[in-house]
């Protein structure tokens, strides 16, 4: 036995043997993880100790999940993006830089047990990111599937700094294709009925610490697959562009509504999906007046207030005015 275990550490170790539900019994030995001295004596204890929270937060999931508990988040804002990744590997913090929540983060894998969501600010609409738990060959909580078919797309995050990258990158993708849900860079032409293609973005996370030869043969290695974005949530590196890209991808519009001789209302836009027409807008505001709709006008790209027709499209940052 290492020397030097304090009281605190002491009581929480009968606090443990005391536990019967795995809930108690998962805290308590979060407590003798919070205050195990941590020195070279302590490490292997420590390390299993880890496994262990590991092993029980595991077997809570499956519990309730036995119990028919489904796990929802309620999409927000223009789109619900998941963050998806083996342990360790950001997602949390990823999480924390984008948005106003406040998941827990440590240096440990298999933190995250339940899906918290938090909206990204971007220019002038939000977007709802859903932080998960990992996914690994031994690991995937039986609500996730459900889950990540419901959203509308995905970051596959990569943590080029572990030891076991690239693998554990492939067994997020195989668990995920396991359940006919696949990750893809861009949509597919085709799609069986049963399959769920989810539009991804890789997001190499901690770019602060790794080798810049180690990023390179991993962007290399995945660089066919999907559109790739180097971040650091340390230095902020590649935050920006990030947040245009996942814009970008979603493949969304945002137009401004004005009513005829009033002035535009630039703060809430509508967030159309590419290709939506003047009729489709229309339809969009008051389904009975649709029909109805005799002409547009649009500003935006070459047009100042010029008539349209109703087969008009859409594109991004228009202003529209309908005339009913
Ligand atoms: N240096 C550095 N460390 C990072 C960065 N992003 C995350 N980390 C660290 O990596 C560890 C894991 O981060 P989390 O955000 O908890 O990872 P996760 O993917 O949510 O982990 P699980 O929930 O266990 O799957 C923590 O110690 C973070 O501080 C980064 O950009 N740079
Ligand atoms: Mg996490």
């Amino acid at each position: 036995m290492p020397a030097n275990l304090t009281p605190q550490y002491r009581a929480a170790e009968a606090k443990f043997k005391g536990a019967r539900a795995i809930e108690e019994r998962r805290a308590a030995l979060e407590e003798m993880l919070a205050t195990i001295p941590k020195h070279k004596g302590t490490e292997k204890m420590r390390a299993e100790l880890k496994r262990r929270v590991a092993r029980l937060r595991q077997e809570e999931e499956s519990h309730t999940a036995k119990h028919g508990h489904v796990v929802k988040v309620e999409p927000e804002g223009a789109a619900q993006i998941v963050l998806l990744g083996p342990p360790n590997c950001g997602k949390s913090s990823l999480l924390a830089v984008l948005t106003h929540a406040e998941p827990a983060i440590a240096e440990y894998p298999f933190t995250t047990t339940r899906p918290q969501p938090g909206m990204m600010p971007f220019e002038d609409v939000q977007i709802q990111l859903v932080d998960l738990p990992p996914i690994s060959n031994e690991h995937m909580d039986p609500w996730m599937p459900n889950l990540v078919r419901g959203a509308d797309a995905a970051l596959l995050l990569v943590d080029p700094t572990s030891t076991a990258v690239p693998e554990d990158v492939e067994e997020v993708r195989e668990r995920l294709a396991a359940v006919r849900i696949s990750l893809v860079g861009e949509f597919p032409d085709e799609v069986d009925d049963r399959d769920t293609p989810l539009e991804t973005l890789m997001v190499v996370t901690k770019a602060d610490r790794a080798r810049e030869d180690d990023l390179q043969v991993l962007e290399e290695f995945y660089a066919a697959s999907f559109p790739m974005h180097r971040i650091s949530v340390a230095t902020h590196h590649g935050l920006e562009p990030l947040k245009v890209a996942i814009w970008r991808h979603l493949g969304l519009i945002r137009v401004y509504a004005k009513p005829p001789g009033k002035p535009v209302d630039r703060h809430d836009p509508f967030v159309l999906p590419l290709t939506f027409t003047v009729h489709d807008l229309a339809e969009r505001i008051h389904r009975e007046l649709a029909e109805t709709l005799v002409f547009a006008r649009v500003w935006g790209g070459k047009l100042d207030g010029q008539r349209v027709a109703r087969d008009f499209e859409l594109r991004d940052r228009d202003v529209v005015e309908l005339h009913f």
